[in-house]
């Protein structure tokens, strides 16, 4: 079943019914100032980061859900509703909600009335726009009144949750014409303050949540829209919150627009306690006159979407099968930009107090959007790279505003430092940007301890290498990719992290995961070393790199798949031998991708044992059988129930590992029908099933050992996106950087007969047409750029060259 439909051409997807399975939500802003958007108008606004300087409040975990937002109340002689359809839930005679590229637009009609709201963040300011019209569209003219609302959060949302003796007690307001400003702990630790504003004359406000929506009243009939007046309060500590009040008289047929403003704005220079809750109010207000008529918001809106095409133009295809092509022209690359921007912080999954930006998903994330901003990849990776310590490890995560790697997880994660390896290499294929292995980069943050950015990758690899265990196999610390995998923490008391408690090392517990990572990744550090004057090096770390192997295969390879790891006391982990836990997805995916086994022809097998014991028609499970009880030494994995997370879930992140590393081995049709299961194009049609939006994809869908078999969580925030994104366009259809020029590789399905691509890379475009071995064969089998045959799969680079046409039949 369905909620709605995609429109390709507007690059946008349409939601029919506002009651969807869970709240389907839009991310709006690309640089620092950011809005979560339900379609029903839920969501909440912050500016660079989700915890600490939080404009709007959002409860998670609500009832009913998702009732908090950037609401309009509609009192129509005595009939309330919205727009959006929530809080008031009164139902409508139409409603819609158009998610986009970094705007959404919903309407609703009521009575002939029909109120559309079209959200975006402009590009360079930090505020969030809503363009309100309302048209009268039936016989009689209308007399009614518009409400806005939206409820601040006092910045730190952490505190905002619980130090409520403080808290309800230092909101302040400033209310001048028609814009509300929030100032709250401005006259102490703040320079910034929050403003709200309509571009006309209004008729009431209110600032106090109390008096707006009553005492004990709720956002569904606030107080004063019921009694259609305004109290005109001004918060003094409690709840502080924005509502203007217009009244509008539309004749039949007549339109009004308004355009409310939610913005952020700091005080340039030093902060003033001797004239302490005086705004500048100029920042704000140079941002509002940008955007006052609804001209202006219109050119905004417009050039925002040329931004949009603009990025997405670096990689494009044409092609039969529209599913796939909707994914990776639009949905696939937009989910990647948002986790670029994100990471793991703010979702309707992540509360955006607790995790920053992670190690690991950062630079899984660059993988997925490194071709659309290159630039601002190149700072990431200093960011991250800042917050590795001298040993090569790394802090697990770190918040955005700060830059700080963060103390409570602190490191230990043995997978992160070869994720930087993983990270750069990308962006060196990408842009061939060499100059950035020589830019000096902190240590742990401590600039008096920089080295550039090469030795920051000596020491990533140079952790693995020094920290192998019994087997030769890489210790795994705290955990590795599988946060949920603690071979470490059995010492760990019920109710305690797995991830902060119990020790995080051990000599003895190894993963077969890393093992295939410290092979992909070390091959590619080698090319690196190789590519910049450093061959011996290079060799050293082959050597080094051949040893894991031989190590995996001597002690990894369980019979008919990879181990996936040795637990504290020795013992397997994902073998034939283990009662649950027999085979895991990980050591098949990475080990694979890293070539383990290839030559061996245990490859192969492995991929096949995955078929045979991971598979289902809605994704490869990441484990099976599920643990049904837990187990101390194996840790937070065992303490979910059976066909959740880590334990036995489809964990969608890793499925395009299998996808990459069956076209590894040549299976196109097996490499494509794990591809399509998790696609959010094709699993639209059991949208009931699934519940999260069927324009991106979900972190985890329960298993089959799971309840609700089927059923995703966690969508948007997650590696899947970038993966599943390099696993279509760079392996299935086999346009990938390489070192010396772009490679053209395909592994296609037989469905596939043929496809067109333009992709953008490093100065150059690229226009490729790809024919299948299985479709129409007139051409000559092999490789031609401008018409001359070429040797290989990679197109030498030319400095300067501007455009390559590129033709390939597989043979
Ligand atoms: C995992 C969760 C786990 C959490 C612990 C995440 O990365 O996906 O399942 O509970 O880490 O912080
Ligand atoms: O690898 C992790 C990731 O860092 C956060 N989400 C879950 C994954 C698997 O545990």
């Amino acid at each position: 079943m369905k909620y709605g439909y995609f429109n390709d051409q507007e690059k946008e997807y349409i939601i029919t019914a506002p009651d969807t399975p869970l709240p389907w939500i839009n991310y709006l802003g690309s640089e620092n100032f950011f809005s979560l958007i339900s379609n029903t108008g839920g969501g909440y606004s912050f500016y660079k980061d989700a915890k600490l300087l939080r404009l709007t409040r959002y409860r998670y975990n609500n009832v009913p859900l998702d009732s908090n937002g950037h609401y309009y109340y509609i009192n129509d002689n005595g009939t309330i509703w919205n727009p959006g359809w929530q809080p008031s839930q009164t139902p409508l005679d139409f409603y819609e909600c158009r998610h986009g590229l970094g705007y959404t637009c919903y309407s609703g009609k009521k009575n002939g009335l029909k109120a559309q709201v079209t959200a975006f963040v402009p590009l360079h300011d930090p505020c969030e726009i809503h363009k309100v019209t309302l048209k009268n569209e039936g016989l009689g003219s209308k007399e009614f009144t518009l409400f806005s609302y939206v409820e601040f959060c006092l910045w730190n949302a952490m505190d905002d949750m619980t130090n409520f003796q403080r808290n309800l007690s230092t909101g302040e307001v400033e209310v001048e014409g028609s814009v509300i400003y929030h100032k709250t702990e401005y006259r102490e630790r703040r320079n910034h303050f929050a403003y709200y504003s309509v571009n006309a004359d209004i008729d009431g406000f209110d600032t106090d949540r109390n008096t707006f929506v009553g005492t004990y009243g709720s956002n569904k009939e606030p107080d004063m829209v019921q009694k259609n007046r305004s109290g005109n309060s001004l918060a003094s500590g409690w709840s502080p919150i924005g509502s203007h009040r217009l009244s509008i008289h539309l004749d039949p047929g007549e339109e009004k627009v308004l355009v409310f403003l939610l913005g952020y704005a700091e005080n340039p220079g030093e902060h003033k306690w001797s004239a302490p809750n005086v705004i500048n109010k100029e920042p704000a207000t140079l941002v509002m006159k940008k955007y006052r008529t609804a001209a202006q918001v219109d050119q905004a809106l417009s050039d925002l979407k040329k931004n949009w095409e603009n990025l997405l133009s670096t990689y494009s295809v044409s092609m039969a099968d529209e599913k796939t092509a909707r994914m990776v022209n639009i949905w696939n690359q937009y989910q990647c930009m948002v986790t670029f921007n994100l990471s793991r912080s703010a979702s309707y999954y992540e509360s955006g107090t607790g995790r920053g930006m992670g190690f690991r998903d950062s630079c899984q994330d660059l993988l997925g959007f490194v071709h659309m901003v290159p630039e601002r990849a190149r700072e990431r990776i200093l960011d991250i790279a800042s917050t590795q310590f001298e040993d090569g490890s790394a802090y697990h995560q770190y918040q955005p505003l700060t830059k700080k790697g963060n103390m409570d997880i602190g490191s230990g994660f043995n997978d992160d430092p070869l994720w930087l390896i993983a990270g750069v290499s990308a962006y060196l294929r990408e842009t061939g940007d060499w100059g950035i292995l020589e830019e000096p980069v902190p240590f742990d943050n401590d600039v008096s301890k920089s080295q550039p950015l090469m030795e920051h990758l000596r020491r990533s690899f140079g952790f693995t290498k020094l920290n192998l265990g019994p087997h030769g196999l890489p210790l795994i610390g705290r955990a590795d990719w599988n946060d949920c995998l603690n071979l470490n923490c059995f010492s760990t008391e019920p109710g305690e992290s797995f991830q902060t408690s119990g020790p995080s090392e051990g000599p003895v517990a190894e993963s077969v995961m890393i093992a295939g990572m410290y092979v992909k990744y070390g091959k590619e550090y080698a090319q690196i070393c190789r590519m910049t004057g450093h061959a011996d090096e290079a060799l050293e770390a082959e050597a080094s790199v051949q040893e894991v192997y031989d190590a995996v295969l001597r002690a990894g390879w369980d019979g008919k798949w990879f181990l996936r790891a040795y637990d504290a006391f020795g013992g397997k982990v994902g073998s034939k031998d283990c009662e649950e836990g027999k085979i895991f997805i990980e050591p098949q995916g990475f080990c694979v991708m890293g070539g383990i086994g290839l030559a061996e022809g245990l490859a192969e097998q492995a991929l096949d044992s995955v078929k045979e014991q991971l598979d289902t028609p809605y994704g490869i499970l990441i484990l099976q059988p599920a643990y049904s009880v837990y187990h101390k030494h194996l840790g937070e994995i065992t303490s979910y129930p059976p066909g959740y997370k880590e334990n036995g879930g489809i964990f969608c992140h890793n499925n395009p590992w299998i996808t990459i590393a069956e076209t590894m081995i040549g299976r196109g049709n097996r490499a494509f029908e794990v591809y399509r299961r998790t696609c959010p194009a094709y699993t639209e049609e059991i949208s009931e099933i699934h519940k999260t939006e069927p324009y991106v994809y979900s972190q985890m869908i329960a298993g089959t050992d799971a309840k609700n078999f089927g059923e995703a969580k966690n969508s948007w925030l997650t590696g899947t996106a970038a993966w599943t994104f390099v696993s279509i366009s760079q392996h299935i259809l086999g346009i990938r950087p390489g070192f010396h020029g772009l490679i053209v590789d395909p592994c296609l399905p037989d469905s596939i007969k043929e496809f067109s691509a333009v992709r953008k890379f490093r100065g150059a475009e690229y226009h490729i047409h790809v024919k299948n071995r299985s479709g129409d064969q007139n051409d000559a089998p092999g490789l031609f750029v401008d018409g001359r045959p070429i040797e290989g799969n990679e197109i030498p680079y030319t400095e300067g060259k501007k455009e390559y046409h590129v033709m390939l039949q597989l043979g």
